[in-house]
């Protein structure tokens, strides 16, 4: 299997899949402005979609989007599903609730909407992950143990971290405690984005007041 995947990008919730699932696959890094892969490849070649997440089976079907490459993981690797009758519909719900509400409502945020946009999006995004914190039934959202669709949303409030939208307090804990896993961590470390964090707490530090005596 290969994942292409750009750092950040919704992408990272199927490179956390695949590491806490112990899956064998091999990933590459595309520019989703130029299309470029990290081998010099034209990504447009990979998918004309041109978006990632996109995941290259062993049999060289390629899957995209995300709620189905998510769904197919879970499908693959049943620990990162949902059990019971209702599991998969119940997790495709969450999967398209995150994707075609949360998601798509950062729009403003990386396509450079102004100011009244962006504060727009900030209240719309706040008060979806409100409601999705309503059903919070333990850890994460299905119980004691992450899902693809917790990935999913991990992503989504790493964004929020990024944008100031403010989040409630389940979440806070929620993305605190998501981190803290070893293939998250290994994920976030492939992406380039432990040093980023690093470097923005460094930043924040530095801007911050000095205090004198
Ligand atoms: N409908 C797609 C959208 C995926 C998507 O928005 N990908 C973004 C990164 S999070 C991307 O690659 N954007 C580049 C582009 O659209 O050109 C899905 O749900 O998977």
């Amino acid at each position: 299997m290969k994942l292409y995947y750009s750092p950040l990008a919704c992408s990272l919730a199927d490179h956390i899949a695949l590491l806490e699932a112990g899956a064998p696959f091999e990933s590459e890094r595309v520019d989703i402005k130029t299309k470029q892969t990290a081998s010099g490849g034209d990504f447009n070649n990979v998918t004309r979609k041109g978006y990632v997440p996109a995941l290259v089976l062993d049999n060289g079907e390629i899957l995209t989007e995300n709620i189905a490459v998510l769904d197919w993981l879970a499908s693959e690797y049943p620990a990162l599903g949902v059990p019971g009758k209702l599991g998969r519909t119940r997790l495709l719900e969450a999967l398209a609730f995150i994707s075609t509400e949360i998601h798509r409502s950062f729009k403003p945020m990386w396509h450079a909407g102004n100011e009244d946009q962006k504060a727009q999006a900030r209240a719309t995004i706040s008060k979806l992950l409100d409601d999705l914190a309503d059903g919070l039934e333990g850890d994460y959202l299905f119980g004691a143990e992450p899902t693809v669709a917790d990935f999913y949303l991990f992503v989504m409030l790493l964004w929020a971290e990024r944008f100031d939208v403010s989040i409630p307090t389940p979440f806070v804990a929620m993305r605190h405690r998501m981190s803290g896993r070893p293939a998250v961590k290994a994920a976030m470390e492939h992406e380039g984005l432990l040093e980023a964090k690093e470097r923005m707490r460094r930043i924040r530090k530095d801007a911050e007041p000095q205090l004198t005596s």
